[in-house]
């Protein structure tokens, strides 16, 4: 079983992803389960082989902790953490699929900096970190997403690709060629930036590349399965 868990700010498609990046798994001969991992979601559109809620829900913890909707996020991911009993679940399930596609919830704040690397290293194989039409505006943001993928797969300890979902929405115009590295950073002007921080990110970024993908129009997804074989070599399996 390949573990993929889906990661990434609110509404870029992560839940329509693993339905529709799952069909198409599916139409490729493989077995697929999808595991809803977010506490706090309201209806699914697809049919969870495990579902998180079954377990702990945001509601019932802000509830019985007093704690805000963020806060009780968090205390989610750490009760699954001591608790185990979903490891277990998910260990049920090997036998009978070959992907496991992992839908979560949460900030890159809570995977980079909290307890969220934990439960990714626990639970996944790899991580898709997905952005949106929106984290696409300028040759600096290429960068920086590149870069930011770096610092993912030093955090995790797993491959980490970046997938850029609704690129149904982007304008071609707005997109670099994809074969010329962005040049400069349009972010500021200081030679501080210019001198030292440009060089870093453009070291940081080599060799990353970024995925386009529109979830609702299931386009890119022949270039995300590639994707996605490629750092599945990079973590030993088959
Ligand atoms: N145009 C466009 N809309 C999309 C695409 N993928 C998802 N959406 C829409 O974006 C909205 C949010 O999609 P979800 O799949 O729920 O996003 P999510 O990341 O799971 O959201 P949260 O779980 O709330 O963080 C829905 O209205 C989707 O139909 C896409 O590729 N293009
Ligand atoms: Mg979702």
């Amino acid at each position: 079983l390949f573990k993929l868990a889906l990661i990434g700010g609110a509404g870029v498609g992560k839940s329509t992803l693993a339905f529709t990046f799952g069909k198409h798994l599916e139409k490729q001969g493989l077995r697929i389960a999808i595991a809803n991992m977010d506490p706090a979601c309201r209806h699914i559109t697809y049919k969870p082989s495990l579902d998180i809620r079954d377990w702990w829900t945001v509601d019932k913890i802000m509830k019985q902790r007093k704690l805000g909707p963020h806060g009780a996020l968090g205390k989610v991911y750490e009760l699954v953490l001591k608790e185990g009993e979903l490891l277990d679940e998910v260990k049920g399930i090997e036998k009978e699929n070959d992907v496991l596609l992992l839908d979560t919830a949460g900030s890159l704040e809570m995977f980079l900096l909290e307890n969220g690397s934990e439960f990714l290293r626990r639970f996944s194989d790899a991580v898709l970190f997905m952005v949106d039409n929106t984290s696409v505006e300028s040759k600096a943001d290429f960068l920086v997403l590149k870069a930011i993928n770096t610092i993912q797969k030093v955090k995790y300890a797993l491959p980490t690709l970046t997938v850029v979902n609704k690129c149904d929405l982007i304008k071609e115009s707005k997109l670099p060629p994809r074969s010329k590295a962005p040049s400069h950073l349009e972010l500021a002007g200081s030679r501080v930036v210019s001198e030292h921080l440009e060089p870093l990110l453009a070291e940081l970024s080599k060799g990353e590349k970024l995925v386009f993908t529109s979830a609702t129009l299931r386009r890119g997804y022949e270039e995300l399965f590639d994707a996605i074989n490629e750092i599945r070599c990079e973590c030993g399996e088959a």
